[in-house]
């Protein structure tokens, strides 16, 4: 018989959690204290005591969209005079700016604009890579990868390893939404089903490309949904162990086709991440995603199993167009104050989890950050 009990007995002794379990764990009854107190012993064995950051900006370089996601406040239809595109120079402004302020990392995402070619979207990866080569360039999510395939006729293999030709150097998650075809048919029908996303992992992975995974929660999904979303990333990473970290996504509303519903509370959004982190046992980091979750609610997501806060970020257009109220960007001091008041050193990483060291000269990567 499944009880808390049995799932805490489950958590010390490392053994893996069942699918029901995951279920038990999201009944209201359930207090949400006591799943955070289990998820705060994983996230300490696998982390001990630090939390991490890194220093990051984004760039969206189109926001026209073949696509209509109806939880998508983000994208545009061509002739709206919401619709951009940017030009090289812009693209190149932004790696300029973000190599002054010491990024390591640029997240690149953007709509699916039918009128781009192929050829631009490897450009601007080799245009960035070329001008600020030291800049990880973390593109394309898997949905992204799936429509270069579709527009081109090559193969998934081969469209990541142009990719990486031009200077790609990881995938970020994003485009997982919930796999479940029940939530996935009603929110985003036409791009890139589950098992699409999943074989798009697989292969970057296959490839030596980390990836991270991500969950958007708070919408038409239930927790059947949630379990099972979390299930499937769990059994490729058993497979591949090529996932970096997972970041639950709490849905904003603003704006979208759903915006009738309310957002998610603190209480879901912490019970998320604590589930997260409980049944993703071979994930190393659980990202608390502070743009999406708030800074207050991320800081104390730090005792909720999740052990990163994402970065400075900058230029983040996804989340603000869909009713985010966070600030665009946040220092350096003040995340290394959000995880000191949360009780965990801070400790600066690049994307693939290396301890970044600075000097007046610059940084440079050091160590392999690994459990200790
Ligand atoms: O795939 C879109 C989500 C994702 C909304 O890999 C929305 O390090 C809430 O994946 N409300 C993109 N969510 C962002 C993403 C991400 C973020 C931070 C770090 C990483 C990483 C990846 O944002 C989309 C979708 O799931 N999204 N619209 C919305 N209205």
């Amino acid at each position: 018989m499944i009880s808390l009990d049995s799932i805490r007995d489950k958590v010390h002794s490392g053994e893996r959690l069942s699918f029901d379990d995951g279920m038990l764990l999201y009944r209201p009854d359930v207090p949400l204290h006591d799943v955070g107190a289990l998820a705060n012993i994983v996230r300490e064995r696998k982390n001990g005591n630090v939390a991490y950051y890194n220093i990051n900006t984004h760039l969206n370089p189109t926001n026209v969209c073949v696509y209509r996601c109806v939880f998508c406040a983000f994208r545009s239809d061509l002739r709206s005079d919401k619709g951009y595109l940017m030009s090289d120079d812009q693209i190149l402004a932004r790696g300029q700016e973000a190599t002054e302020m010491g990024a390591t990392e640029m997240h690149i995402v953007g709509g699916l604009h039918h009128q781009m070619k192929y050829d631009w979207y490897a450009h601007l990866i080799r245009l960035l890579h070329e001008a600020f080569p030291r800049l990880h360039l973390k593109a394309w999510t898997a949905v992204e990868i799936d429509w270069f395939s579709r527009i081109t006729g090559k193969s998934v293999r081969a469209v990541l390893e142009d990719m990486r030709e031009a200077g790609l150097n990881s995938l970020p998650g994003g485009g997982a939404e919930i796999f479940h075809s029940e939530v996935r048919d009603k929110i985003c029908e036409h791009k890139a089903d589950a098992g699409r996303w999943i074989e798009i992992h697989r292969t970057a992975h296959g490839l030596g490309l980390r990836s991270n995974a991500t969950m958007l929660y708070g919408h038409l999904e239930n927790s059947m949904h949630r379990i099972d979303h979390l299930i499937r990333l769990r059994d490729l990473q058993d497979e591949t162990h090529g996932f970096q970290t997972f970041i639950p996504l709490a849905f904003h509303p603003d704006n979208t086709g759903l915006s009738y519903i309310k957002k998610p509370s603190g209480l879901m959004d912490l019970r998320t991440m604590a589930i997260s982190r409980l049944m993703l046992d071979n994930f190393d980091h659980i990202k608390a995603y502070w743009i999406m979750l708030g800074i207050g609610t991320a800081q104390t997501a730090l005792a909720y199993g999740a052990d990163d806060l994402d970065g400075t970020v900058r230029h983040e257009r996804i989340y603000h167009d869909a009713g985010a109220t966070t600030p665009e960007t946040l220092s350096v001091e003040e995340i290394r104050r959000l995880i000191v008041e949360a009780g965990r050193e801070p400790i600066e990483r690049d994307t693939l989890y290396h301890r970044v060291e600075r000097s007046e000269a610059g940084w440079r990567t050091g160590e392999l950050v690994t459990a200790p």
